[in-house]
């Protein structure tokens, strides 16, 4: 049976909606972030040593990074299904979107995170114009740029395509969910950009995504669109 390591509010439930789409059982292990600090509890790293989530157990086998985690569990246990077959150009955009999400969608998003926190957290007075001014300026020069580039790119690729591997569901968009999520609460990700808009629309109305909120809980990223 597989186990998975979810964290509340986190790229775990990329994973429960995969399985939920697949239909293989499985059984969840509840892991809190602090409230504090958000990150996730010291039991974690019993799993996997980096502590981080989403993490898989399966049998014997221990399986982190979410997008080898959903290669593994289309591979191993999803007869064919949710993935284009291998050898195919189709496949090979299917591979090209897995590792583009973490790989160069969530970057930028992570220093957005960040460098908001410097903007707007808290920090002693007498650094606090410096940190506001070096984090407003990298995110006007650098970040804000980045994300406007990549949320046009795949504006354009959506726009061709009613998934992003061509007009069949799949897997890479399971993988793709996440940051746009993540754009769509924190990066200015809104109906301005139709296709990705649309995309979010679509993947919150399938009934195995709803069936992985009800089974993993409260999911910031899905409540704004
Ligand atoms: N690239 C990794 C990222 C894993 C990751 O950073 N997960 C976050 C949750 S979305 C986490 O565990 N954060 C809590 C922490 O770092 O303690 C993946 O896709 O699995």
């Amino acid at each position: 049976m597989i186990v998975v390591h979810h964290l509340n509010n986190s790229r775990s439930q990329r994973v429960l909606w995969l399985l939920e789409e697949l239909g293989i059982p499985y059984e969840i292990q509840r892991y809190q972030r602090d409230a504090q600090t958000m990150l996730a509890p010291p039991e974690l790293k019993q799993v996997h040593p980096l502590g981080k989530s989403p993490v898989i157990t399966d049998g014997t086998r221990t399986i982190a990074e979410s997008g080898a985690i959903i290669d593994y569990i289309v591979e191993r246990h999803g007869g064919g299904r949710l993935a284009p077959a291998p050898g195919t150009d189709e496949r090979l955009r299917y591979t090209y979107w897995m590792h583009y999400a973490e790989g160069s969608l969530m970057p930028p998003q992570l220093l957005k995170l960040v460098f908001d926190r410097i903007e707007f957290g808290p920090s002693p007075w007498f650094v606090k114009p410096f940190a506001k001014a070096i984090a407003r300026e990298v995110k006007k020069a650098f970040i804000s740029p980045q994300l406007k580039l990549h949320l046009d790119y795949l504006e354009g690729e959506l726009g061709r395509s009613d998934w992003f591997v061509g007009n069949e569901f799949s897997a890479a968009d399971i993988q793709m969910s996440f940051p746009l999520e993540a754009a769509a609460l924190r990066a200015g990700l809104d109906a301005s950009r139709p296709c990705l808009y649309a995309f979010l629309q679509k993947i919150h109305a399938r009934p195995a995504y709803r069936r992985a909120l009800e089974r993993g809980g409260k999911y910031d990223f899905a409540s704004k669109i």
